[in-house]
Protein backbone atom coordinates (compact mmCIF):
# COMPACT_ATOMS: atom_id res chain seq x y z
CA UNK A 1 0.00 0.00 0.00
CA UNK A 2 1.60 3.54 -0.78
CA UNK A 3 -0.27 6.41 0.78
CA UNK A 4 0.92 9.63 -0.82
CA UNK A 5 -0.33 12.37 -3.38
CA UNK A 6 -0.94 12.13 -7.12
CA UNK A 7 2.03 13.59 -9.64
CA UNK A 8 0.60 14.36 -12.96
CA UNK A 9 3.52 14.23 -14.27
CA UNK A 10 3.75 10.81 -13.08
CA UNK A 11 7.56 11.02 -11.99
CA UNK A 12 7.05 10.80 -8.33
CA UNK A 13 4.22 10.55 -6.04
CA UNK A 14 1.86 7.91 -6.28
CA UNK A 15 2.25 7.09 -9.91
CA UNK A 16 5.94 6.74 -8.94
CA UNK A 17 5.26 4.33 -6.55
CA UNK A 18 2.95 2.11 -8.60
CA UNK A 19 5.97 2.01 -11.29
CA UNK A 20 8.30 0.67 -8.53
CA UNK A 21 6.17 -1.54 -7.07
CA UNK A 22 5.14 -3.11 -10.18
CA UNK A 23 8.79 -3.39 -11.25
CA UNK A 24 9.44 -5.40 -8.13
CA UNK A 25 6.83 -8.14 -8.77
CA UNK A 26 4.19 -6.94 -5.91
CA UNK A 27 0.89 -5.94 -6.15
CA UNK A 28 0.25 -2.32 -5.32
CA UNK A 29 -2.89 -0.42 -3.60
CA UNK A 30 -3.16 3.13 -3.25
CA UNK A 31 -4.28 5.98 -0.89
CA UNK A 32 -4.05 9.19 -2.53
CA UNK A 33 -3.84 12.16 0.29
CA UNK A 34 -3.47 15.18 -2.24
CA UNK A 35 -4.13 15.91 -6.51
CA UNK A 36 -0.73 17.90 -7.99
CA UNK A 37 -0.92 19.45 -10.97
CA UNK A 38 2.85 19.41 -12.26
CA UNK A 39 5.72 18.21 -14.89
CA UNK A 40 9.05 18.06 -15.24
CA UNK A 41 9.72 21.56 -14.47
CA UNK A 42 7.45 22.10 -11.33
CA UNK A 43 4.30 22.29 -9.50
CA UNK A 44 1.61 24.58 -10.50
CA UNK A 45 -1.38 23.95 -7.94
CA UNK A 46 -2.61 21.12 -6.45
CA UNK A 47 -5.14 20.32 -3.89
CA UNK A 48 -5.16 17.72 -0.81
CA UNK A 49 -8.21 15.06 -0.40
CA UNK A 50 -10.85 15.60 2.41
CA UNK A 51 -9.06 13.51 5.54
CA UNK A 52 -12.47 11.57 5.84
CA UNK A 53 -11.65 10.23 2.07
CA UNK A 54 -8.24 9.35 2.93
CA UNK A 55 -9.30 7.26 6.02
CA UNK A 56 -11.97 5.67 4.14
CA UNK A 57 -9.51 4.29 1.49
CA UNK A 58 -7.36 3.09 4.27
CA UNK A 59 -9.74 0.91 6.09
CA UNK A 60 -11.75 -0.15 2.57
CA UNK A 61 -8.14 -1.59 1.24
CA UNK A 62 -7.86 -3.01 4.95
CA UNK A 63 -10.68 -5.19 5.28
CA UNK A 64 -10.13 -6.78 1.72
CA UNK A 65 -6.88 -6.26 0.63
CA UNK A 66 -4.59 -6.05 3.58
CA UNK A 67 -1.15 -4.48 3.39
CA UNK A 68 1.93 -6.86 3.80
CA UNK A 69 3.90 -3.36 3.64
CA UNK A 70 2.57 0.46 3.17
CA UNK A 71 4.81 3.69 2.82
CA UNK A 72 3.78 6.65 2.64
CA UNK A 73 4.72 10.01 0.93
CA UNK A 74 3.46 13.19 0.41
CA UNK A 75 0.91 13.51 3.65
CA UNK A 76 0.97 17.55 3.30
CA UNK A 77 -0.63 18.39 7.06
CA UNK A 78 -0.79 17.29 10.17
CA UNK A 79 -4.41 15.96 10.04
CA UNK A 80 -3.15 13.44 7.83
CA UNK A 81 -0.01 12.36 9.41
CA UNK A 82 -1.95 11.84 12.72
CA UNK A 83 -4.79 10.15 10.81
CA UNK A 84 -2.06 7.72 9.27
CA UNK A 85 -0.41 7.74 12.56
CA UNK A 86 -4.10 6.54 14.19
CA UNK A 87 -4.29 3.23 10.85
CA UNK A 88 -0.37 2.17 11.97
CA UNK A 89 -1.17 -1.20 13.75
CA UNK A 90 -3.24 -1.82 10.19
CA UNK A 91 0.29 -1.25 8.14
CA UNK A 92 2.83 -3.60 8.75
CA UNK A 93 6.79 -2.60 7.27
CA UNK A 94 5.43 0.39 7.64
CA UNK A 95 8.00 2.99 5.44
CA UNK A 96 7.74 6.33 6.21
CA UNK A 97 9.67 8.57 3.65
CA UNK A 98 8.73 12.53 4.55
CA UNK A 99 7.99 15.01 1.99
CA UNK A 100 8.77 17.79 4.04
CA UNK A 101 10.20 19.76 1.32
CA UNK A 102 9.57 20.66 -2.93
CA UNK A 103 12.88 19.66 -5.13
CA UNK A 104 14.19 23.11 -4.55
CA UNK A 105 14.15 23.21 -0.72
CA UNK A 106 11.24 25.05 -0.20
CA UNK A 107 9.46 23.76 3.15
CA UNK A 108 6.02 22.37 2.55
CA UNK A 109 4.61 21.84 5.67
CA UNK A 110 4.50 24.07 9.16
CA UNK A 111 5.91 22.92 12.41
CA UNK A 112 3.03 21.09 13.80
CA UNK A 113 3.34 18.66 10.96
CA UNK A 114 7.05 18.33 11.42
CA UNK A 115 6.60 17.56 15.08
CA UNK A 116 3.78 15.10 13.91
CA UNK A 117 5.85 13.54 11.82
CA UNK A 118 8.95 13.04 14.69
CA UNK A 119 6.47 12.46 17.69
CA UNK A 120 3.90 9.92 16.32
CA UNK A 121 4.56 8.65 12.56
CA UNK A 122 7.90 7.43 13.09
CA UNK A 123 7.90 5.84 16.13
CA UNK A 124 5.07 4.07 14.51
CA UNK A 125 7.51 3.29 11.66
CA UNK A 126 10.27 0.09 11.10
CA UNK A 127 12.34 2.69 8.97
CA UNK A 128 12.32 6.59 8.12
CA UNK A 129 13.92 7.69 5.08
CA UNK A 130 14.21 11.23 5.31
CA UNK A 131 16.57 13.12 2.90
CA UNK A 132 19.33 15.47 3.95
CA UNK A 133 17.15 18.35 4.02
CA UNK A 134 14.22 17.16 5.72
CA UNK A 135 16.31 15.68 8.42
CA UNK A 136 17.52 18.79 9.52
CA UNK A 137 13.90 19.67 9.58
CA UNK A 138 13.10 16.71 11.80
CA UNK A 139 16.39 17.15 13.78
CA UNK A 140 16.06 21.04 14.24
CA UNK A 141 19.58 21.22 13.49
CA UNK A 142 21.62 21.73 10.07
CA UNK A 143 23.38 19.42 8.49
CA UNK A 144 25.89 20.59 6.17
CA UNK A 145 28.63 17.81 5.82
CA UNK A 146 28.60 13.88 6.14
CA UNK A 147 29.67 13.87 9.55
CA UNK A 148 26.46 16.04 10.43
CA UNK A 149 24.31 13.79 8.05
CA UNK A 150 26.15 10.94 10.64
CA UNK A 151 25.09 12.67 13.44
CA UNK A 152 21.47 13.53 13.24
CA UNK A 153 20.81 9.94 11.73
CA UNK A 154 21.99 8.46 14.60
CA UNK A 155 20.08 11.10 17.14
CA UNK A 156 16.74 10.63 15.07
CA UNK A 157 16.63 7.32 15.60
CA UNK A 158 17.21 7.56 19.48
CA UNK A 159 14.59 10.10 19.87
CA UNK A 160 12.29 8.22 17.63
CA UNK A 161 13.22 4.53 18.67
CA UNK A 162 13.30 3.78 14.33
CA UNK A 163 16.14 2.96 12.06
CA UNK A 164 16.86 6.32 10.25
CA UNK A 165 17.97 6.02 6.57
CA UNK A 166 19.13 9.78 5.93
CA UNK A 167 20.18 10.08 2.15
CA UNK A 168 22.77 12.56 1.36
CA UNK A 169 21.99 12.75 -2.51
CA UNK A 170 22.25 16.30 -2.92
CA UNK A 171 24.47 17.17 -0.13
CA UNK A 172 27.39 17.99 -2.37
CA UNK A 173 30.11 16.29 -0.58
CA UNK A 174 33.02 14.50 -2.95
CA UNK A 175 30.54 11.18 -3.15
CA UNK A 176 27.40 10.66 -2.43
CA UNK A 177 26.52 8.68 0.98
CA UNK A 178 23.33 7.53 2.43
CA UNK A 179 23.20 6.54 6.02
CA UNK A 180 21.02 4.09 8.05
CA UNK A 181 21.33 3.95 11.61
CA UNK A 182 19.62 2.34 14.10
CA UNK A 183 20.47 4.80 16.81
CA UNK A 184 23.43 2.12 18.50
CA UNK A 185 24.90 1.35 14.91
CA UNK A 186 25.74 3.37 11.99
CA UNK A 187 26.05 2.34 8.80
CA UNK A 188 27.27 4.44 5.98
CA UNK A 189 26.20 3.42 2.41
CA UNK A 190 28.77 5.09 0.18
CA UNK A 191 27.20 5.21 -3.86
CA UNK A 192 28.11 6.39 -6.99
CA UNK A 193 27.64 9.42 -9.32
CA UNK A 194 25.25 8.90 -12.04
CA UNK A 195 25.18 12.25 -13.85
CA UNK A 196 21.93 13.13 -15.26
CA UNK A 197 19.13 15.30 -14.73
CA UNK A 198 16.45 13.12 -14.81
CA UNK A 199 16.28 12.38 -10.79
CA UNK A 200 12.44 13.56 -10.30
CA UNK A 201 10.92 10.58 -7.58
CA UNK A 202 14.26 8.92 -7.16
CA UNK A 203 13.39 9.36 -3.26
CA UNK A 204 9.80 7.79 -3.56
CA UNK A 205 11.83 4.90 -5.73
CA UNK A 206 13.96 4.72 -2.85
CA UNK A 207 11.54 4.27 0.00
CA UNK A 208 8.78 2.01 -2.52
CA UNK A 209 11.83 -0.15 -3.47
CA UNK A 210 12.66 -0.81 0.47
CA UNK A 211 8.85 -1.28 1.08
CA UNK A 212 8.57 -4.09 -1.82
CA UNK A 213 11.37 -5.58 -0.29
CA UNK A 214 10.45 -6.04 3.11
CA UNK A 215 6.43 -6.86 1.77
CA UNK A 216 8.55 -9.78 0.60
CA UNK A 217 10.18 -10.75 4.09
CA UNK A 218 13.63 -9.25 3.19
CA UNK A 219 15.52 -7.86 6.40
CA UNK A 220 15.99 -3.76 6.78
CA UNK A 221 19.92 -3.64 6.29
CA UNK A 222 19.49 -5.79 2.55
CA UNK A 223 16.33 -4.24 1.39
CA UNK A 224 17.86 -0.52 1.72
CA UNK A 225 20.89 -1.89 0.53
CA UNK A 226 19.37 -3.63 -2.95
CA UNK A 227 17.00 -0.54 -3.11
CA UNK A 228 20.17 2.19 -3.72
CA UNK A 229 21.08 -0.64 -6.20
CA UNK A 230 18.03 -0.81 -7.63
CA UNK A 231 17.81 2.92 -8.07
CA UNK A 232 20.95 3.91 -9.56
CA UNK A 233 20.20 1.48 -11.95
CA UNK A 234 16.94 3.04 -13.06
CA UNK A 235 19.19 6.76 -12.52
CA UNK A 236 21.20 5.41 -15.22
CA UNK A 237 18.72 3.88 -17.01
CA UNK A 238 16.94 7.46 -18.00
CA UNK A 239 20.33 9.84 -17.90
CA UNK A 240 20.35 10.07 -21.83
CA UNK A 241 15.96 10.58 -22.06
CA UNK A 242 14.68 13.54 -22.97
CA UNK A 243 11.06 13.36 -21.08
CA UNK A 244 9.74 16.78 -20.99
CA UNK A 245 12.13 19.91 -20.53
CA UNK A 246 12.92 19.68 -16.76
CA UNK A 247 13.98 17.17 -14.53
CA UNK A 248 12.35 13.85 -15.79
CA UNK A 249 12.06 11.05 -14.36
CA UNK A 250 13.81 7.89 -13.94
CA UNK A 251 13.73 3.83 -15.35
CA UNK A 252 11.41 2.41 -13.36
CA UNK A 253 11.28 -0.87 -15.57
CA UNK A 254 14.99 -0.65 -17.34
CA UNK A 255 13.99 -0.29 -20.38
CA UNK A 256 17.26 1.13 -21.07
O1 LIG B 1 9.39 13.26 -4.52
C1 LIG B 1 8.51 13.57 -3.52
C2 LIG B 1 7.10 13.71 -4.00
C3 LIG B 1 6.13 12.93 -3.43
N1 LIG B 1 4.84 13.00 -3.80
C4 LIG B 1 4.44 13.85 -4.76
C5 LIG B 1 5.36 14.66 -5.38
C6 LIG B 1 6.74 14.60 -5.00
C7 LIG B 1 7.71 15.45 -5.67
O2 LIG B 1 7.46 16.10 -6.64
O3 LIG B 1 4.96 15.49 -6.35
C8 LIG B 1 3.01 13.90 -5.15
Amino acid sequence: MTIGGSDSGAGAGIQADLKTLSAHGVFATTVITSVTAQNTQGVETGETIPADLVDAQIRTLYVDLPPDAAKTGLLGREEVVLLVADHAWRLPNLVVDPVLVDRDGAVLVDRATIAAYREILIPAAVVATPNHREAALLAGRPIANEAQQSEVARELARSTRTPILVTGGRLGGPRPVDVLSDGLQTHILPGRWVPSRNVHGTGDALSASITARLAAGTSLMVAVAEAKAWVARAVAGAATWRLGRGEGPIDHFGWS
